[in-house]
């Protein structure tokens, strides 16, 4: 098998292709590819029984915003299971994606392994059968993957040890995306637990990308055919300091700026436990750093800028917990609440759509949950 980046120019072609459409202008990832386990954590809150019909049925209510949605959403991850279900009206989900324009992806890790001889490190499971999954699912309708692993900042991690493991999975798993014409997302996500600060989360982030990158290399994977998810640059969770949303943006795009190739078309960010609203307004001052916001004509001639962005790569959403929330606490099980729910899935994905340009106004698209911290201790499933 040659290498990913020595595959025929049709397929490098098609990969590029939908890893561009995945990062177009103003659009994100709606990240709905939640393993049973952790679908059944969100459920418990708000008093829903966790059973592969009310799974169905919530998934449903995602799907069929579709129409809606489209302008801000060019995919939308799936979970194995839901990528095989099928409307009320026996249309299968993926096909309701397709005819608005949304891309089908899916997750392909099998989750969370500890990673032997560390302290609470791990690895990422599922790359035994990963080739014939992937030719299976890119015919029945996904055009692109996402594997996420994990590290975690402590006093003495990320280890080495972690660090390159968790590469090497990662370059494996894009590399067998691509040979089986998928996108894949490449997600190292660095937890925010921890009491470190700004510059920690900082220099831990360049690590593990400077990792990623070197072994993505070595295992030949195309670069313009891949998609970067990965967390904002933040303090962990107990840090004592705050900082400033500036801040925030700066040590992010600081850290991404050093670290990845101008060649790979996007970085989504992961929402990683913030409120909806945070994620949505760091986004957007992130997004406010890639161009000068003077709008076109009389503002231009003013500040005389060429409104070149300021960096190779579009810097979009790929949120779960940031995008479904409010959803999930609208919803909570009931049918006659599934067009309100709906309705607060299109008010989030207006809100971080208008933040990937740099254009949201904060607490101008107020939410049910808002404003609710989405921290999940140890989100290790
Ligand atoms: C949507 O959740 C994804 C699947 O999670 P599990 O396999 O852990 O059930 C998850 O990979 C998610 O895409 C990332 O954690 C980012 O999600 P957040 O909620 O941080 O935006």
């Amino acid at each position: 098998m040659l290498p990913s980046r020595n595959l025929p120019s049709d397929v490098k072609t098609e990969l590029n292709s939908i890893a561009k459409k995945l990062v177009a202008n103003g659009k994100g990832i709606l990240a709905a590819d939640e393993s049973v386990g952790n679908v059944g954590k969100h459920f418990s809150e708000i008093g829903v029984e966790n059973t592969t019909e009310n799974r169905r049925l919530y998934r449903q209510l995602l799907v069929t915003t579709a129409p809606d949605i489209a302008p801000y959403i060019s995919g939308v991850i799936l979970f194995e299971e839901t990528l095989y279900q099928k409307t009320d009206n026996d249309v299968l989900f993926v096909n309701v994606l397709r005819d608005n324009g949304i891309i089908a992806g899916i997750k392909v890790d099998k989750g969370l392994s500890p990673l032997d001889g560390t302290e609470n490190e791990t690895t990422t499971l599922g790359l035994d059968d990963l080739d014939e999954r992937c030719s299976k699912y890119k015919r029945d309708g996904a055009d692109f993957a996402k594997w996420r692993c994990t590290l975690r900042i402590s006093d003495k991690t990320p280890t080495r040890k972690a660090l390159l493991e968790n590469a090497n999975v990662l370059a494996r798993y894009a590399d067998i995306c691509q040979q089986n014409r998928i996108v894949p997302i490449v997600e190292p996500e660095v937890l925010t637990e921890g009491d470190h600060n700004l510059e920690r989360s900082r220099t831990v982030a360049e690590n593990v990308l400077n990792h990623v990158f070197a072994a993505l290399s070595d295992f030949g994977v195309y670069l313009p055919g891949i998609l970067l998810k990965t967390q904002m640059v933040l303090p962990g969770n107990t840090c004592p300091f705050k900082f400033t949303t500036e801040d925030i943006a700066a040590a992010t795009t600081e850290a991404l700026s050093s670290r990845v190739p101008a060649a790979v078309p996007g970085v989504v960010f992961l929402s990683g436990g913030q409120s909806e609203e945070d994620a949505t307004v760091n986004l957007n001052s992130i997004n406010a750093l890639q161009s000068c916001h003077c709008k076109p004509t009389a503002d231009h001639e003013r500040c005389k800028c060429d409104n070149t962005p300021a960096f190779p790569w579009k810097l979009t959403f790929s949120f779960g917990r940031a995008l479904q929330a409010s959803v999930l606490r609208a919803w909570s099980g009931k049918k006659e609440s599934v067009e309100l729910a709906k309705g607060e899935l299109l008010k989030r994905c207006r809100a971080n759509s208008l933040a990937t340009q740099g254009d949201y106004e904060p607490g101008s698209i107020p939410t049910f949950a808002g404003n609710v911290n989405l921290y999940t201790a140890n989100h290790n499933y």
